[in-house]
């Protein structure tokens, strides 16, 4: 018995090793599923915003808050979820997401830091037309990675 055990010992070490040391591969499949539930959630949140920016629903404030917080808690959520081998399947991202990697991080900083603008406006107090035309820029933002990586 202690034999069989001293002799499995270092199985069980290597096999705990792999098992907290190596990332384990995500089915792509899993990646994209995750990285569109984060987008829903996205357009759950910034869908009243966009709207009370260009008028088209009374402005709320209690509610532009709110959705901005939540968008502002979201915006570094999805792109993990573009992992190496997740190009392929049920998803709209193009090829290039892949292929100008370069270009992507910059949309997605880019979006990142007009999220950032917003809340520093919110945190000074700023006027309501300020925070429509905020709200307006990261429209323009998600519009803009939209064009280039979307189909
Ligand atoms: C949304 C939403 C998007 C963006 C984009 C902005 O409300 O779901 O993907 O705004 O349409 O241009």
């Amino acid at each position: 018995m202690k034999k069989y055990l001293l002799r499995s010992l270092p199985v069980a070490l290597l096999g705990a090793l792999m098992m907290t040391g190596t990332a384990q591969a995500v089915d792509p499949e899993d990646a994209i599923e995750y990285r569109q539930g984060v987008f829903k959630a996205f357009s759950w949140n910034f869908g009243p915003m966009a709207g009370m920016a260009q008028g088209e629903i009374p402005f709320n404030e209690e509610m532009f808050l709110q959705r901005a917080d939540q968008l502002a808690r979201l915006a570094d959520m999805p792109w993990q979820g573009f992992t190496e081998d997740s190009d392929l399947g049920d998803t709209d991202a193009k090829m290039e997401v892949w292929e100008d990697a370069d270009t992507f991080e910059q949309k997605i900083e880019e979006f990142k830091e007009e999220v950032a603008a917003l809340e520093a406006l919110i945190d000074e107090g700023a006027e309501e037309m300020q925070l429509r035309r905020q709200a307006g820029n990261i429209g323009q933002s998600c519009q803009a990675c939209h064009d280039s990586f979307r189909d």
